[in-house]
């Protein structure tokens, strides 16, 4: 198995997932703002930014799209489900790693529902993936959000850090969380990963100050990156938060030295 390090998904050991699988899972709604975000050649093209280091994507959006792209390193989101589903938190598997491998995906990702009324489906559903992407050689991104039932609070630290747990515990790359709401938490949360790299989720569109100092606070606390869509395609400039990502994530930047190279 290549270390991550090694893998196309990081760059010098940090991650930037620009993530487009909301058609599915949100739906048009996510696209009203910038309309041409619902065209997936938007979005593709956003992704040849050099921060991006893997677009998140599901199966049809692949196949009918990444064959033109294949300088976009492909990670293959495994599973998914519509907003439409009202029960207990859950998610389709769409596409096994073989066809992800066979379509040309670099990655793959899979959500877990940890204190769903699901999760254990979903953990023997995930082993199968994470077995395959070892065979393939492919890393593995788990988008680790604990809700449902056994869930109160899914913002606590102490329930993310669970989450990040769950995923070294089950054998992900990298965990990718909910923001926990300061540095010090994410801290916890870094912690309990061990060697698996922490990502924070993107989440509903902010201003640029405030998105990019909850991004500089995970850096500091030891995580890897960003696994980010709606603060990316929901910009008229998707580039220009794109060139401060880098620099907060790649080069180290404070958010001032960040905003201010625009
Ligand atoms: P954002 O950066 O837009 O929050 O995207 C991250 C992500 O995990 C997407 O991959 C996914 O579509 C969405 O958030 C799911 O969000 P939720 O289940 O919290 O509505």
């Amino acid at each position: 198995m290549r270390p991550f390090d090694d893998t196309p998904l990081a760059r010098d050991g940090k991650v930037l997932i620009l993530a487009y699988d909301h058609g599915l899972e949100h739906g048009p709604v996510d696209f009203e703002d910038v309309p041409e975000s619902a065209n997936p050649e938007h979005v593709f093209d956003v992704a040849t930014h050099p921060a991006v280091t893997g677009l998140a994507v599901q199966k049809g959006v692949a196949e009918a799209y990444y064959p033109e792209y294949d300088d976009v390193t492909l990670l293959a989101k495994l599973n998914g489900t519509s907003n439409l589903w009202t029960g207990e938190p859950d998610s389709a598997v769409n596409w096994s790693v073989g066809y992800a491998a066979d379509v040309g995906a670099d990655a793959v990702g899979f959500t877990l529902y940890g204190g769903s009324n699901h999760e254990v489906e979903m953990a023997e559903e995930f082993r199968e993936a994470q077995e395959g992407a070892r065979e393939h050689d492919l890393p593995v991104v788990m988008w680790s959000y604990p809700r449902g039932q056994g869930v109160k609070n899914d913002t606590k630290p102490g329930v993310i850090a669970y989450a990040a747990r769950q995923a070294l515990e089950l054998g992900a790359d990298v965990a990718k969380v909910k923001y926990p709401g300061s540095r010090a938490g994410m801290e916890e949360v870094v912690e309990m990963a061990g060697p698996t790299k922490v990502i924070m989720s993107g989440g509903s569109k902010a201003d640029d100050r405030a998105f990019l100092e909850r991004v500089r606070a995970v850096m500091d606390a030891g995580g890897a990156g960003l696994a980010v869509g709606r603060n990316v395609f929901q910009r008229d400039d998707p580039e220009a938060i794109l060139d401060a990502l880098e620099q907060v994530i790649f080069e180290d930047a404070s958010v001032d030295a960040a905003l201010a190279e625009r």
